[in-house]
């Protein structure tokens, strides 16, 4: 007996994630669905024709030629500037991974660096090595430091909350005007007086060519040099591209900088001849502040697949014109 519900369009999944988390999500995903895995060898010379959805971080750009029955894209990541600066993309919606998985884990990146730098976590790292027994002079506290947060969008909304919870001083800089309450937020014109406030600057913006080395020289010099910290901070999770990474070396050897926390860097992995590696006063993670959950990834893509096909609006789509 043949069913009458229709054939589900396939769904593409090309994921440049650590293989064996993608194979262990893929075993409960998209019920009904057919998969096709473009890490198997054998889907190498598929027809993709027929698939109608693709989940991708950094894909094949051959991909997009292949599948020309896409309706959709989804990013495997909150950003989305690995394909839109890579890739002629058809004219589809692309949507970005918006997760309270994803959300929760930067925001306790940004929070363990804010406090790794307010109780001076790398010195005493350093003093152990060396069996030292040594209290440093002075402690300021959460509410002597003003945090910087350069985005405020989902993951940046979501650090200043917790910042705050922490004691922190909050203010927040994002492209159009923001109220939050309990924060100052500056926009576009408001560049200068926000850095001139931040004692922390956090990086939370995404890759465009607007936001291209924004971090540099210029921008650490007009940081608040008279904190309690001693000297401006850096963090940056949002994408390396955003940083010039000569300045940001340079402000770190004289002082410009006291010391940074950084996630994402201009080429990645970090060369191993980076001067950034053994500088004594960084944090280097790499490129993991928030790594995507695949199962919930795959969940996530699921429900907005089930939202498109019931007629309803895609949520979290990018603006191809601002280019986030
Ligand atoms: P959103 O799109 O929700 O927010 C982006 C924010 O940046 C918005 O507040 C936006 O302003 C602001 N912005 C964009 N362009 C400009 C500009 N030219 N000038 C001023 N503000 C600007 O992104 P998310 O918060 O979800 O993610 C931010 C980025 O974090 C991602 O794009 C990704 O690159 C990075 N990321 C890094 C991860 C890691 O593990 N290191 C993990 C996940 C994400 P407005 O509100 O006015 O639109
Ligand atoms: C993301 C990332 O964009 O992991 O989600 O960088």
């Amino acid at each position: 007996m043949s069913s009458n519900k229709p054939v589900k369009s396939p769904v593409i999944i090309d994921l440049k994630f650590q293989r064996e988390s993608v194979v262990k999500a893929l075993r409960n995903a998209f019920a009904g669905r057919e998969v096709i895995d473009m890490a198997d060898p054998a889907n190498a010379d598929r027809d993709l024709g027929t698939a109608a959805y693709a989940v991708v971080w950094k894909p094949d750009p051959a991909l997009f030629e292949k599948a020309k029955g896409l309706k959709a894209i989804f990013s495997g990541g909150a950003g989305v500037d690995h394909i839109l600066t890579t890739y002629e993309l058809p004219d589809l919606p692309i949507v970005r991974f918006v997760d309270r998985s994803l959300t929760d884990r930067m925001s306790e990146w940004v929070v363990l660096q804010c406090l790794s730098h307010l109780r001076q976590t790398l010195t005493y790292a350093h003093q152990q090595r060396d069996h030292i027994w040594h209290e440093l002079p002075g402690q300021p506290e959460a509410c002597d430091v003003t945090v910087g947060v350069m985005g405020l969008g989902v993951l940046g909304q979501d650090s200043v909350a917790k910042l705050k919870v922490m004691g922190f001083n909050v203010v927040g800089w994002s492209r159009r005007p923001k109220q939050i309450a309990g924060v100052e937020t500056y926009d576009a014109h408001g560049l200068d007086a926000f850095l001139g406030r931040t004692d922390i600057l956090v990086g939370l913006l995404p890759l465009t060519d607007e936001t291209r080395g924004v971090y540099d020289r210029s921008l650490f010099s007009k940081l608040n040099r008279h904190g309690a910290l001693g000297g401006p901070v850096f963090l940056n999770a949002g994408r390396g591209g955003s940083q010039v990474e000569a300045d940001l070396v340079s402000c770190l050897e004289d002082g410009t900088l006291k010391a940074a926390s950084v996630d994402v860097f201009e080429q990645e992995p970090l060369a191993p001849e980076s001067r950034l590696w053994d500088m004594h006063n960084v944090i280097i993670t790499p490129h993991a502040a928030a790594s995507s959950e695949v199962s919930a990834l795959f969940r996530h893509v699921d429900s907005q697949i089930a939202r498109f096909e019931d007629g309803l609006p895609l949520q979290n789509v990018v603006d191809r014109l601002t280019g986030y």
